[in-house]
């Protein structure tokens, strides 16, 4: 997955198995996160944030250490199947949001 000017995801939604790894990849010149929804990612499954990000609201007050510069990327292994939803802190007013499905 990369990402773009036009401050997207791209694509904005993927499918992928359980246990696959999914890597983000910043192919523009500005910082991007990738951070997911702490309430919609699947029961049980485990938190993901660039940065290392440990909840939502942990991305959110510490933005910062979520960026992803150009040409950095960020890679999380979903093992949970179900539908994760993920957003950039920065760019979420501008509709910078993307989904992961993994399926089980
Ligand atoms: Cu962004």
């Amino acid at each position: 997955m990369g990402t773009t000017d036009a401050q997207t995801f791209q694509p904005a939604t993927i499918t992928v198995a359980a246990g696959d790894t999914v890597v983000f990849s910043n192919d523009t010149s500005q910082v991007h996160s990738v951070t997911a929804y702490q309430g919609d990612i699947p029961e049980g499954a485990e938190y993901f944030g660039s940065g290392g990000s440990a909840s939502e609201k942990e991305a959110r007050e510490d933005v910062t250490d979520t960026l992803l510069e150009e040409g950095e990327t960020f890679e999380v292994t979903l093992e949970t199947p179900g539908t994760y939803k993920y957003f950039c802190v920065p760019h979420e007013q501008q509709g910078m949001t993307g989904a992961i499905v993994v399926e089980g």
